[in-house]
């Protein structure tokens, strides 16, 4: 059910990709950063259509853990993106709790009921709060299996979830909770 791969998200073929972003969509850093560059060339151009996506879907001008804002491809359309998904997930610096974990179900949870009801069938996620944020890459991974397991089952498009992880170590430990790794 969940496809754990070793790579960068932007160069990732699926119907959308998500973004590990902040509630400001300011897309500073990390994969955020990575995903407004491959997209609009201009990190700030595309932050600016990150916020007025915001608006218009949501009203306001920040997001919360399990709302998700949806903007167009653009130049990731050359890799069958149609859609990327900006989501939030939990600070962590480090620690972990029942808190934050409920707050990265939220975030992955808002993902994909968003993808589905786009009928997407493929969607790619990064490890969301593993980076910039500071959640235990453990965690995340174990958290993000529980979710997409729950999910798929009752989803009505989406059949293929990836799991894109950056760092070799990263990918490596990725395998061995998912499974495919022995
Ligand atoms: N492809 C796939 N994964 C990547 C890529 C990439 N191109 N680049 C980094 N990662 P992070 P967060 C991995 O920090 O922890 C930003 O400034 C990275 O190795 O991107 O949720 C936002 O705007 C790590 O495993 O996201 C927020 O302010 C994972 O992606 C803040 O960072 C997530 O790391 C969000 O922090």
């Amino acid at each position: 059910m969940i496809k754990v791969v070793k790579g960068d998200i932007t160069k990732f073929r699926a119907e959308a990709i998500v973004n590990a972003a902040n509630k400001y969509l300011e897309h500073g850093g990390g994969v955020a950063y990575a995903i407004a560059k491959a997209a609009a060339g201009d990190v700030r151009e595309y932050i600016r259509i990150s916020k007025e996506a915001m608006r218009e879907q949501l009203g306001k001008d920040w997001i919360d853990h399990g709302e998700v804002v949806v903007t167009p491809p653009l130049q990731l359309e050359k890799n069958g993106v149609k859609y990327v998904i900006h989501t939030v997930g939990p600070y962590c610096g480090g620690s972990w709790d029942e808190d934050k974990k409920s707050k990265l179900k939220l975030a992955i949870l808002g993902a994909l009921k968003k993808a589905d009801e786009l009928g997407v069938k493929s969607i790619a996620f990064p490890a969301i709060s593993a980076g910039i944020y500071g959640c235990p890459l453990e965690k995340v991974v174990e958290t993000f299996v529980e979710v997409v397991k729950e999910f798929l089952p009752s989803a009505k498009s989406l059949r293929e979830v990836f799991l894109v992880l950056y760092s070799q170590e990263d990918y490596e430990k990725a395998l061995k909770i998912v499974g495919q790794g022995g």
